[in-house]
């Protein structure tokens, strides 16, 4: 039975490499084998080891020295290298027996949705059992308008990627226990967060979010977003029933 692979994918800072390696731990403690794989050329140190790195083939550092490019010209250089790399990294991959493998993906998020390269990773990689997980950065997110933009995020990323994605609020713990009643009170209920983006201060964006928020009903893309924490661990056993669910139609790896 091929892998499942899981991306992890959000804005810089929301909280992807923290998750995967707590969502690895957690796939560990419940006896599921899961290995981590690291997709971002230009990240410094990481808080856990990951099983495949892509700093083996390309690091950001070099390009920048070799090319004389900058950070984000780098990142885009480095992006097709990995593309080039690709094979020979889903072979590192794929010699793992592992029922899942965790993608820790760049904190560029345009990268990973706007490039062909990334098509090219994941369709590599093996598209066919392959999930997102959209992290909602909670600084952000925790207001009405934040909160549409983030769907929008998500729905792009989706848009480019069309696999199974889940949608998670990240850092959950930071969340007052009022907040984060009211988000999954929006991601339950698209009338309240209706109703939230109103009582806002009503202003030019607060009427744009509600056309967005109406365009993006329109196509699908209101889903219960799950809140879940590196910290506390919560969320983590939602994230893989959900996967379950998306990939193998419910049944457990067991
Ligand atoms: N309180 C809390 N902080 C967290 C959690 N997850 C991550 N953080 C903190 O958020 C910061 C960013 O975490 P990272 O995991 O590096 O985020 P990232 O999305 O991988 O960042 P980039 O790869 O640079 O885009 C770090 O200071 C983490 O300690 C969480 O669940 N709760
Ligand atoms: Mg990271």
């Amino acid at each position: 039975m091929a892998a499942k692979n899981l991306y992890f994918v959000g804005t810089a800072g929301c909280g992807k490499s923290t998750l995967t390696y707590a969502f690895q731990l957690w796939m560990q403690s419940q006896g599921h084998d899961a290995i981590t794989v690291n997709l971002d050329p230009g990240v410094e140190t990481l808080m856990y080891a990951p099983d495949v790195d892509v700093r083996d083939w390309v690091e950001i550092e070099d390009i920048m020295k070799e090319y004389g490019l900058g950070p984000n010209g780098a990142q885009i250089a480095a992006a097709d290298m990995m593309a080039l790399n690709i094979k020979e990294i889903s072979d590192v991959v794929a010699g793992f027996d592992t029922d899942y493998v965790l993608i820790d993906t760049p904190g560029q998020l345009e990268l990973f949705t706007f490039r062909q390269s990334s098509k090219i990773i994941v369709e590599e990689l093996g598209i066919e059992d392959s999930a997102l997980a959209f992290l909602f950065d909670p600084s952000v997110a925790r207001s009405p308008n934040g909160y549409v933009s983030s769907l929008m995020l998500a729905a792009t990323v989706h848009f480019r990627h069309p696999v199974p994605m889940l949608l998670l609020m990240a850092k959950a713990d930071m969340l007052k226990d009022d907040d984060k009643e009211l988000i999954e009170a929006w991601s339950r209920d698209q009338y309240s967060l209706f109703a939230s983006l109103l009582d806002e201060s009503k202003d030019a964006q607060t009427s744009v979010s509600i056309e967005f928020l109406q365009a993006l009903e329109s196509i699908g893309a209101g889903r219960a977003v799950v809140p879940v924490s590196a910290d506390t661990g919560e969320g983590l056993e939602q994230i893989y029933s959900a996967v379950q669910l998306a990939l193998q139609g419910g049944e457990d790896l067991d």
